[in-house]
């Protein structure tokens, strides 16, 4: 079998194992236990000078390949263009972007850099994959160095209406470089869609034709039995003392402001106003580790959750109860997940999500016989998959605190039933599964490298 590259803005640390890893490295495990592998990418780092070619480092069939970046690069390329710019606009949030040339100018830079220090290391037969809106250039500039291997693309975040996206500057030229690619992946029909129209709009047809949706999934198997392992640990004992006997809803995000925190605490206030039997008897735990922070607009979130977390607990709270207990730094994973089987709730509000895999996790680390209930923005890419959750419209937070009612209320043949699909659905279309799919596209695909130069010669012939 031919050889595996993966490129992504992260690298994982090789020496995370098992439990403690996360993301994209989860996702990604068997294909990379299964087939020699070459993982190329940032290493996190920024140094005054940084060398243009990797540092290698090998563990099993994987080799790690990362590269520094220089402070410059940091801030144009990963702060201003791709999180910036490219984050907000493809979460539907053009108002909240900044664009600014030299930021463009940075990750143009950064993408011809990966290119020109991974083209070397490539063999002719290796299947390149690469992920996520950091790296939307790479594949044109590895074709304009001569790679003629087969390459696809991964988005794991949405993707805007042809309107949105053409608001942004340079959306052409991005869109441009998405020819490139030999297959284009995005989570779901309505991204898939967008992007079709907007690949259309630019005269993209054969890059349009290329896009397909592959909804990305977990370990679910090997998460259903962290969480039922990690259950009865000394974390989790602790966290289940302290509730003396009330209901727990979780909510564990990422610090970002497409996560719809505000609107979730705001419904979680709404729902002590409006349903006051619930007052004392149920307790909000929202897992936040800051991300981001060297962005301002992440800072202003932060202090703005510091302010509604802190109003509601002191409008609401008893001397034996405090209705939300919010923590912003990272949980461990296990940890995390029997947290999650002990939550009569999990509360998953983004505004707009590629997927979001807590909604996922959460399902898979109940307990069958006593399973939780599901509240879910419907703009989450899982609301497809997830049918038995109670959706919701995450910028509304009387219908939060109804949904928390209702949830709050549910009978356990109901929480049942609405379960076992789910968990039907997030075992099915798991982590092996995505990987297996999208590769298999990829690798059955036509060359784009040669359609790209036929139609080239058939525009000359003309
Ligand atoms: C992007 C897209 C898409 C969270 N807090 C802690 C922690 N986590 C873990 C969760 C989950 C992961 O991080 C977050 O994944 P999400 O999918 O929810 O969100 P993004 O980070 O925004 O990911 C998203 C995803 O890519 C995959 O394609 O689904 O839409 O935005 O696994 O459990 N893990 C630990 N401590 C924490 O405090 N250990």
């Amino acid at each position: 079998m031919s050889r595996l590259v993966i490129v992504a803005n992260r690298v994982p640390d090789p020496r995370e194992r098992g439990a403690t890893a996360g993301g994209l490295a989860v996702a990604l495990k068997d294909a990379l236990q299964r087939r020699d592998a070459l993982w190329f990418g940032w290493s996190g780092a920024t140094v005054a000078e940084p060398a243009a070619a990797p540092t290698e480092q090998r563990k099993g069939r994987v080799t790690y390949a990362t590269l520094d970046l220089s402070e410059e690069d940091y801030r144009h390329y990963y702060l201003g263009f791709a999180n910036g710019a490219l984050w907000p606009v493809l979460h539907y949030r053009l108002g909240i972007a900044k664009f600014a040339r030299e930021d463009w100018e940075g990750y143009r830079r950064v993408n011809a850099a990966f290119a020109a220090a991974l083209a070397p290391m490539l063999r002719p037969d290796d299947t390149i994959w690469v992920h996520d809106f950091h790296l939307f250039l790479l594949a044109a500039e590895l074709r304009a160095l001569g790679c003629r291997q087969k390459i696809g693309f991964f988005l794991h975040v949405p993707f805007p209406p042809r309107s949105v996206i053409m608001g942004m500057p340079k959306a052409e030229a991005i869109l441009a470089a998405m020819g490139a690619h030999d297959a284009i992946g995005v989570q779901t029909d309505d991204d898939a869609e967008n992007l079709r129209g907007a690949l259309f709009g630019i005269g993209e047809q054969d890059a349009a034709a290329r896009v397909g949706t592959f909804a990305i999934g977990i370990d679910a198997a090997g998460f259903a039995n962290l969480a039922a392992r990690r259950f009865r640990t000394k974390e989790v004992d602790q966290l289940r003392a302290s509730l003396a006997g009330r209901a727990l809803a979780i909510g564990i995000d990422r610090l970002d402001y497409t996560k719809g925190l505000p609107q979730r605490i705001a419904g979680f206030g709404k729902l002590l106003q409006r349903f006051p039997r619930h007052r004392s008897n149920v307790t909000f735990l929202q897992v936040a580790p800051v991300s981001r922070g060297d962005v301002a607009s992440y800072r202003a979130l932060r202090r703005e959750l510091d302010e509604s977390v802190g109003r509601i607990n002191g409008q609401y709270a008893e001397p034996d109860w405090g209705p939300i207990r919010y923590i912003t730094r990272a949980v461990a994973r296990p940890t995390l997940a029997g947290y999650m089987r002990l939550a009569k709730i999990g509360l998953v509000t983004p505004l707009r999500d590629g997927m979001n895999l807590v909604a996922k996790e959460y399902v898979a680390a109940q307990d069958p016989e006593d399973p939780g209930v599901l509240v879910l923005s419907r703009f989450a890419g899982a609301s497809g998959e997830l049918e038995g959750a109670l959706l919701v419209n995450p910028m509304d937070p009387d219908d939060i605190a109804e949904a928390l009612d209702v949830a709050l209320t549910m009978p356990a043949d109901e929480r049942q039933a609405r379960w076992k699909p789910m968990d039907a659905a997030v075992r099915a279309n798991n982590a092996s599964a995505w990987c297996r799919q999208f590769l298999t596209a990829l690798e059955g695909s036509e060359s784009a490298a040669e359609s790209a130069a036929e139609s080239s010669a058939r525009r000359r012939a003309a």
